[in-house]
């Protein structure tokens, strides 16, 4: 009978944690909006702790960011991001002013067995003139419960916290205030400053915000969005001690091609890889307060420098052939005949399709995990009008024929299922070729 409980318990759990798994390329999250993610690695994980943008239609908040708490997600395998709920709430804490709805962008660090999420918010009391305070809340795991510090941190009056424990244990926190960049030693009690605020010298001049800074091999990159002309870019300058002088050293990634005004990043190493998390505003494009996170990998020259980031719908991780996979994320597309539409542009939540249009129009989507040989066929979830062909290969344009779809005339969505010519292993890309001169649109494709 205990077994029995056992075995029903951790069934349970596997399936809450299905139910409260998401899978997706970029951007991460689909069912909420979020942004300015702090990504940092905890008990072998990546957590992510965004914030969480709403919309409210009416007042001031129609036109301005809108926030009321903090989800944190977690991922092992970067494609399947577990929400684990909210974790803080303006509500909940007890010097912020639950009208104001400015739960700026947070970040949180580990010390001695313990959490510390940091985030900004306008505070209740306004008699020293102070509004945007730093708060702390506190936790045993990295997913929560947090509890709440009753007081923000005693002089820090800015957005943005961003903090570090550099390699002999001392720690520091960054913030945003004013277009500028401050920083201060913290205590060992990670809750009060443990030197004054001091700002960081020699940054370019113009709009600055969202500090975020790391260590690799002796270096310190203090990287942070500026706004050189119109939005913001992703910038960094380097150091050799946490607390400067940095020196300016270039662009991380360029300014939003479809003019998303915010962009706020944060970098870490996992497994091996670096990545960039930062965000667009992929689910809202006519309201860059809407946003939504992302992640793409980085790399370094061998001088230190880092290379430019160019921001990809494919994002990271490996997608597994018997999920969903939404070649919309695509890795590449022929020059001509293909569009990426939403699925439902009433609730973009539900994401896009893919329409191949013309002969020769082509997408590929790139890393998916075969596995060990036991899938033999392919579904699509696809719709043509006129009736379509098309060929699946693999690995590249002119690669092996993995299948030869035939998809009929229809208006409705409906899913075909073919069996595969050869039997894949391992990791592949895939292209998905038209053959004719029809069109079709697909929403996702899986293999059974
Ligand atoms: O998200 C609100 C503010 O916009 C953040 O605090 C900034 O970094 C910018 O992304």
């Amino acid at each position: 009978m205990k077994k029995f409980v056992f075995y029903l318990s951790v069934l349970t759990y596997f399936l809450l944690f299905l139910m409260h798994s998401l899978q997706a390329q970029n951007p991460l999250i689909l069912d909420q909006f979020t942004a300015d993610p702090s990504a940092r690695v905890f008990e072998g994980k990546v957590y992510v702790y965004p914030l969480h943008d709403i919309r409210i239609d009416t007042g001031r908040f129609a036109t301005w960011f809108c926030m009321e708490d903090y989800h944190v997600f977690s991922s092992e395998n970067l494609t399947q991001w577990k929400d684990h709920g909210v974790i803080v709430s303006q509500n909940d804490v007890q010097w912020v002013d639950p009208q104001t709805y400015s739960m700026w962008a947070p970040d949180c660090i580990y010390r001695n067995g313990k959490y510390y999420f940091y985030f900004p918010a306008i505070t209740k009391d306004k008699t020293d003139g102070r509004r945007m305070s730093v708060g702390v809340a506190i936790s045993d795991k990295p997913y929560g419960p947090f509890i709440p510090e009753s007081k923000p941190i005693e002089g820090i009056s800015g957005i943005d916290p961003n903090p570090f424990i550099d390699t002999d244990g001392q720690a520091y926190i960054y913030w945003a205030g004013n277009k500028r960049i401050f920083m201060a030693k913290l205590n060992d009690n990670m809750l009060e400053l443990a030197s004054e605020p001091q700002e960081i010298a020699n940054l370019p001049e113009k709009f600055k915000e969202g500090p975020y800074l790391f260590e690799r091999k002796g270096k310190y990159y203090l990287t942070f969005p500026f706004v050189p002309d119109s939005t913001e870019q992703i910038v960094y300058a380097m150091g050799y001690n946490p607390m400067g002088p940095f020196t300016y050293t270039g662009v991380i990634m360029d300014e939003s091609p479809v003019g998303c005004w915010t962009n706020h990043q944060s970098i870490i190493e996992y497994k091996g890889q670096w990545y960039l998390f930062y965000h667009h505003n992929d689910l809202s494009p006519d309201f860059d307060k809407n946003r939504s996170i992302r992640a793409d990998s980085l790399f370094f020259n061998e001088d230190g420098t880092i290379q430019k980031v160019i921001p990809t719908w494919r994002g990271v991780g490996l997608t597994s052939a018997r999920d969903t996979v939404q070649i919309d994320r695509y890795s590449e597309i022929s020059n001509e005949g293909v569009s990426v539409e939403f699925l439902d542009t009433l609730n973009k939540q539900k994401g896009w399709k893919t329409r191949l249009n013309g002969k020769g129009a082509w997408i590929q989507y790139n890393s998916i995990n075969f596995g060990n040989k036991d899938l033999n066929s392919i579904l699509i979830k696809a719709k043509s009008l006129s009736g379509s062909i098309v060929e699946i290969r693999l690995d590249q344009l002119n690669g092996p024929m993995l299948a030869r779809l035939d998809i009929g005339k229809s208006k409705e969505w409906e899913v075909v299922n073919s069996a595969l010519l050869d039997i894949p292993e391992g990791i592949h890309n895939l292209v998905f070729l038209l053959n004719g001169t029809n069109t079709i649109d697909i929403d996702w494709i899986k293999f059974e």
